[in-house]
This record gives C-alpha cells, structure tokens and sequence, in this order.
C-alpha cells in the first residue's frame, strides 16, 4: 500500500487553520519556517493529526510553540555556513486562565521563546535586541566561548551578538541571566535549542514540552504552572497523535522555585535519551526527575485509541496546571 505524503488529505494544514494559528498575520517568516518543519516531516512520512480550530491567536500559544522549529536564516560568509537568528526581547500581557492575565517578559513576543534548532557543528549567530525595559540577556547551554556565554546585561535599547558553533549535539536551553534569575526565567525569558546530531534521527512525530511556572503574587513560589506557556492549556485541547507512530518528545524543566519536577506518561512508557546526547536509549520508564533546567528526549507510541494524561507526578504542579492530555487517533 503507496504510503505517499498525506498532510494534504487530512487538509490539516488549511489556510484557515493557519489563519487560527495566528501565523500569517505573524509574517512570511513564521509560515515558511512551519511550512519548512512540515515539509522536512512529510518528507520522512510522518503524519501530522489536524489541529484543532478554536486555536486562539495570541502569541503564546502551546499548539504554535508544540510542533514549531526555528532554524533561522542560512548566511555564507568567508566559505562558512552561519545560521542567524534574531531576537527581541518584548513585555506582553497573556490570559493564564479566564481569570488572570500576567505581564509576562518575553523572547520575540511569546512564552517559551522560540524552539531554535541547530545540526551539531553549525556556526550559529544570535542578534539579540532589547525592548523589555529592564536589563535581559541570553544565556544557552553548550560549549562556547566566555564573550558569548550572555551573562552580561544588555540595557534596554541596545543590541548585542552571540556567535558559537552548535555543540554538543542534544537537547540544549537558553534564558535569561539577570538577577534574580528565578524572576527573569518565571517571567517568562527561556526557550529550547535543539542541536541535531550528524546524521538525523529517526522521523518521528516531534513535539516540544517546556514545564514553567508562575509566580503570580511575587512570594517566590508558584501559584501556577504550564506546558508551554498556558495553564491547563492541553486540557481543554489535546495533543492528537497517531496511533503506533513515533513520538519524539523534547522535554525541558524550567520550573523555579521549586526544586524538581517528574514527567509522567498514561498507560504507557517511553525510551530516555538523556539530555538528548545519546543516539539509543539508554532506558525505559513511565516516570523521570528533573531537576530546573534538565531536559530530555523521551520517544514512545501508543498503541491503543483514546484520551492519555501526561503530567508532573508532583500532583500539586498537575492541580495547579502543569497537566495535558494526548489523544490517539487510529491512522484510518
Ligand atoms: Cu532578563
């Protein structure tokens, strides 16, 4: 049976749906990057469920923030490939729930900052411009220089360059580095970067996961807590995933305050590759510790139809928020 690219007849990726999405009013840019996260997907023949409609608009948004990579923009220069990418850091105001909105610091207008994804050994070139008002910075994991190791304010208005190649090869962060720190970050200034290894990994349905949570009333202490931004969020809208297909999930734990997190996963269990360095697991479990900042790749497929939780087994992070559910549907 031809098992040729079926994006088009799931129509799961309308115009109207991305008109939901936000993203063409978002600009060419972000289109093209989600058509080119696509299209390197469809190409492997991984199939992508629809979306659901009622995706609200807002820049932080969990359904954007899920399946979108940010690969920046290819430069030569002096026989070298630079991958650039570009970023601001905003204040915005995001509805938490239908009761609370939060002034929220952001990485180019959105709660995490964009997913930015790299092949181990790229030159990667990082313009940060600050318009948040207060001092901000970028720091990333990996291996580079103490010059781009952004840990060195940069006063509102001005605008400085990172420049690093793209090692090690795993599941890498950045955030913000101004003190406090637990401010900066529970603000919400951290994002992922992904660094592929030499030769790509298997196709799979990839998706990211960033645990955060909010200090609401400045007692340093979380009142609430997210997947990718939005509390409760992938309750009320699931994750859809096909049933027996690969799911390679990139999860981060950018909780402050609290000392750890767990991730737990319904009626199944998932293969680590911790940090994202290995190329084979190097175990299997249902549950995994994470202490703030520590990130992994996590694969598993279901095998059966329906409606699975995932969720810090911490139950206080799940009741406060920090919980979602997968929906497996049968591939027809
Ligand atoms: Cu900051």
């Amino acid at each position: 049976m031809p098992n040729r690219f079926v994006l088009s007849r799931d129509k799961s990726w309308s115009r109207r749906q991305f008109l939901k999405l936000g993203l063409l009013g978002a600009g060419a840019s972000s289109v093209g990057l989600l058509w080119l996260s696509l299209n390197s997907q469809s190409k492997s023949r991984v199939k992508i469920p629809p979306i659901d409609s009622d995706i609200p608009s807002q820049e932080t948004n969990p359904m954007k923030v899920l399946r979108n990579f940010d690969y920046g923009t290819i430069k030569q220069e002096n026989g070298r490939k630079i991958r650039e990418f570009r970023i601001t850091a905003t204040n915005e105001t995001i509805e938490l729930n239908s009761a609370i909105s939060f002034n929220v610091w952001t990485y180019n207008g959105q709660v995490p900052g964009p997913t930015l994804r790299a092949k181990v050994g790229d030159r990667v070139r990082i313009i940060f411009q600050n318009q948040g008002g207060h001092s901000h910075s970028m720091h990333f994991h990996g291996t580079h220089p103490a010059t781009s190791d952004g840990v060195r304010p940069v006063t509102n208005g001005k605008e400085t360059v990172y420049e690093f190649d793209a090692e090690p090869y795993g599941v890498q962060l950045y955030h913000c580095h101004i003190e406090p720190v637990t401010r900066h970050i529970s603000k919400g200034l951290y994002g992922m970067l992904i660094i592929d290894p030499p030769q790509p990994r298997p196709p799979a349905d990839e998706m990211v996961l960033i645990m955060a949570g909010y200090d609401i009333n400045g007692d340093d202490k979380n009142e609430l807590y997210a997947f990718n931004g939005i509390p409760e969020y992938y309750i009320d809208h699931p994750i859809r995933i096909y049933q027996n297909q690969l799911v390679r999930l990139y999860v981060l734990n950018m909780i402050e305050f609290d000392v750890a997190a767990t991730f737990h996963l319904h009626a199944n269990f998932f293969q680590v590759y911790p940090t994202g360095m290995t190329l084979k697991p190097t175990h299997e479990t249902d549950v995994i510790t994470m202490g703030t900042a520590e990130r992994h790749i996590l694969e598993f497929s279901y095998k059966y139809p329906g409606k699975y939780m995932f969720h810090p087994h911490q139950d206080i992070f799940a009741e406060h928020g920090c919980m979602g559910n997968f929906e497996v549907i049968e591939r027809g």
